[in-house]
């Protein structure tokens, strides 16, 4: 790493300074920040970061899994320049609409799976959750079923932190702060095999987790049940991908019933799996699918629904005004950017390229991690990838979590260059979809070097 000047070690004394005073930051404690002081990045260019001090580091989470076409990209700039010179702003209530919006809402349809061709604009991944909460609601209303409300979801889950998404979502860490979930929304158990397995086959233990579904369906009342949602593998939980028996078995219940299938793709929309939508990897077809993130890589924010025709024919002819929306539903710039985002995927063939070529390569160069003497488990699909962090390797037990072993791993892999995030002790990274293949030994090398030093730490402990 270069030695810092003494003037950027003044610019991060002083932007430490005012960000400890004035900024209070998200999924943050605070007080042990302004102890340490914040990491300042400063700009960026393909998979690399560079923070105020002049360090490199390789993002392995493009971001916070968004910038799947990586930083820098020029064009993107110019498409959003170009639409903010033309029409920076206009919104898409009263009647109104404008081209950006109209063609990227097009242009989802054309990319999602064939029984989904329209599009509801948010804002973020929250907004969009929040957004299916009403819309599946109203659905059962037209329908004639007004107390079909309950949402089912799972422990575990991440859908968000507004009221709804952080309700739907399962972190009992977010429920306590705030008096969650609101009423009308409940979990059941999530199909993490690896830490809740217990003696179970992966596939018997993936047929059991589904099956809870069924039994809250017949609990509750399928006549009291508007909606099953769902990430199709977990992201901010831990990268938690369900065994093979999990999702038929997770059709098949919702064939049975008859409920709304809400699958969340805010982190696997967009080619994170080697197509374009997580529900084509994993053959499913949901009433209603959230994307956000990759939809723009990021460079400005967006999100949205893509609704099937079957909740879209009642709500577009049967509901009259449907009272939601957001002022920056749609927003010109953010579609602009999105269109832009999914032209270069497309030129680019960045779906295919993950699935045929840097998926296959990740996955085999991360097994070899497998072997060190601290991990548990390497799972993954396409560029997404967890790495279990464990005590005892045979039995799976976890090391005490007062050692903080897994942020002792993701703090050495900053040392080292390299952005993976940790999640209790499970290391996990997402990196942008045009990672190649120097790209990935350099970062496989670096994950190396810290958890060899993760380990050397766990020694004297
Ligand atoms: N659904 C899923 C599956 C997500 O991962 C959201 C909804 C909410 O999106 P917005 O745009 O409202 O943030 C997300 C967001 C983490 C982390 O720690 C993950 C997310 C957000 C913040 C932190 O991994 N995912």
């Amino acid at each position: 790493m270069p030695t810092p000047s003494l003037k950027q070690q003044q610019k991060l004394a002083d932007l430490q300074t005012a960000d400890k005073h004035h900024f209070i930051h998200p999924f943050t404690d605070s007080k042990g920040l302004a102890e340490k002081g914040t990491r300042v990045i400063e700009r960026a260019e393909g998979v690399y970061l560079w923070d105020v001090m002049g360090h490199k580091l390789l993002d392995a989470m493009a971001g916070l899994w968004c910038v799947n076409v990586g930083y820098g990209r020029q064009s993107i700039v110019d498409a959003v320049a170009k639409q903010m010179q033309q029409l920076p702003f206009y919104n898409s209530f009263f009647q109104c609409s404008h081209p950006p919006a109209i063609e990227l809402a097009q242009k989802i349809a054309s990319l999602a799976p064939p029984h989904m061709n329209n599009v509801f604009f948010t804002g973020s991944g929250s907004e969009s959750n929040d957004t299916n909460l009403r819309m599946v609601r109203r659905y059962w209303d037209l329908k004639g079923k007004p107390n079909k409300k309950t949402i089912i979801s799972r422990i575990n889950a991440y859908h968000g932190s507004t009221v709804a998404g952080a309700s739907l979502g399962g972190m009992s860490g977010m429920h306590e702060q705030g008096d969650l979930p609101i009423p009308g929304v409940v979990h059941i158990a999530q199909p993490y095999w690896y830490a809740e397995g217990k003696g179970l086959s992966p596939e018997d233990f993936g047929l059991q987790a589904a099956q809870a579904l069924e039994t809250k369906i017949v609990e509750l009342g399928e006549d009291n049940v508007a909606a099953f949602i769902a990430e199709p593998f977990q992201g901010a939980g831990g990268v938690i991908i369900p065994p093979s028996t999990y999702w038929p078995e997770i059709k098949r219940i919702l064939a049975k019933y008859d409920i709304l299938f809400i699958l969340d793709e805010v982190i696997s929309g967009f080619g994170r799996t080697g197509k374009w939508f997580a529900a084509d990897y994993f053959d499913l077809q949901p009433d209603l699918i959230s994307i956000a993130k990759g939809m723009t890589s990021g460079y400005v924010p967006m999100g949205g629904v893509i609704v099937s025709d079957r909740v879209a024919d009642v709500i577009k002819q049967d509901c009259g005004e449907f009272t939601h929306g957001f002022t920056y539903s749609g927003h010109p710039v953010a579609a602009a950017a999105a269109l832009e985002n999914i032209r270069i995927i497309e030129q680019e063939k960045l779906v295919e390229r993950v699935a045929k070529d840097t998926s296959p390569y990740l996955q085999s160069a991360l097994q070899q991690l497998a072997e060190h003497p601290l991990v548990g488990e390497v799972r993954g699909i396409g560029l997404v990838a967890a790495i279990e962090l464990v005590k005892d390797k045979a039995t799976h037990q976890r090391f005490d979590s007062n050692l903080g072993v897994g942020t002792f791993c993701r703090d050495a892999c900053i040392k080292h260059g390299l952005v993976m995030r940790s999640v209790g002790d499970t290391m996990i990274i997402s990196p942008p979809l045009t990672i190649n293949y120097a790209e990935i030994d350099a970062l496989v090398a670096m994950a190396t070097q810290a958890l060899n030093d993760t380990y050397q730490y766990v020694q004297d402990k």
